[in-house]
């Protein structure tokens, strides 16, 4: 695999052990400059360029945020962010494996002026069609994120539960988890300002939401998924939504097999 190697995303990104065990604790970390500044604007000019040329496939979840998929694979500027080992160092270090695979990449725009409805209360586990609990999502937004813009919310610990993994995003997983985290006082992590570039890892089954957005910009937000390069794909996906990743994501691959096809690349053995 071809990939544009720049110095800057080639940099290691020094994670230090009590961040990884911060992580492994809360199933969530806000990490600060992990997009070099020196590479953000044309990573957000190339995010935007993407989501255009996949408009056609673009997504409105719940009105909360609009997506495109896998935007490593028709542009070159966001492939060397996608396939880079200043990310999936970061990645690899706070799931505790050797190296990681992309699930894949996407685009999280919430639109400004409260267009952006919230981002209901969920558990990505619903939709990933993974046999291991090594699943990280790097969100990171491309401008400014003030409180306004809808940053993101975590429950600190909800990584060790599956409680919501029968929801998708929607009205009742928000009801749901709502209710979880009144009954059995869970802990909030409330959302932080992040500037751009900043970006939070959550693990696939850590309880998050967000705001609307209320200022006059759309939050422009990208989101790389990870999992352990080591894992394999269940013998039988579940649940429909799965059924339909896992025919998506890992084309070809053989059911209870090694979750690794061509648009698995696992990232660090690029570099090796
Ligand atoms: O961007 C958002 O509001 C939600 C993002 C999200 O659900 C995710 O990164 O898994």
């Amino acid at each position: 695999m071809v990939v544009n190697v720049r110095a800057t995303l080639a940099e290691e990104y020094i994670l230090s052990q009590t961040e990884a065990t911060k992580y492994q604790k809360d199933g969530h970390i806000l990490l600060k400059n992990v997009v070099p500044a020196s590479e953000i604007d044309e990573l957000r000019t190339a995010v935007l360029k993407a989501h255009q040329a996949l408009i056609a496939e673009e997504e409105d979840f719940q009105k909360a945020f609009r997506i495109t998929q896998n935007l490593w694979e028709v542009n070159d500027v966001v492939r060397a962010h996608v396939l880079s080992k200043r990310y999936a160092g970061i990645a690899a270090k706070l799931l505790g494996c050797r190296d990681v695979r992309i699930y894949h990449d996407l685009t999280f725009f919430k639109d400004g002026q409260g267009k952006g409805a919230p981002t209901p209360w969920h558990q990505d586990g619903h939709y990933w069609p993974l046999d291991t609990d090594k699943c990280v999502t790097l969100w990171v937004p491309l401008i400014d994120c003030p409180l306004e813009m809808g940053p993101m919310s975590f429950v600190s610990g909800s990584h060790l539960t599956r409680n919501a993994e029968h929801l998708e995003i929607s009205n009742s997983s928000d009801d749901f988890i709502k209710e979880l985290i009144e009954k059995e006082n869970l802990t909030v992590a409330p959302a932080q300002h992040m500037n751009a570039g900043d970006a939070s890892f959550h693990s696939c089954w850590t309880y998050h939401a967000a705001e609307s957005n209320t200022t006059d910009s759309m939050r422009i937000a990208f989101a790389i998924a990870y999992f352990d390069a080591d894992a394999t794909v269940p013998l039988h996906p579940l649940t429909e939504r799965r059924a339909k990743n896992l025919a998506r994501w890992f084309p070809g691959v053989v059911p209870g097999g090694p979750a690794a096809t061509q648009k698995n690349p696992a990232v660090l053995a690029l570099y090796d």
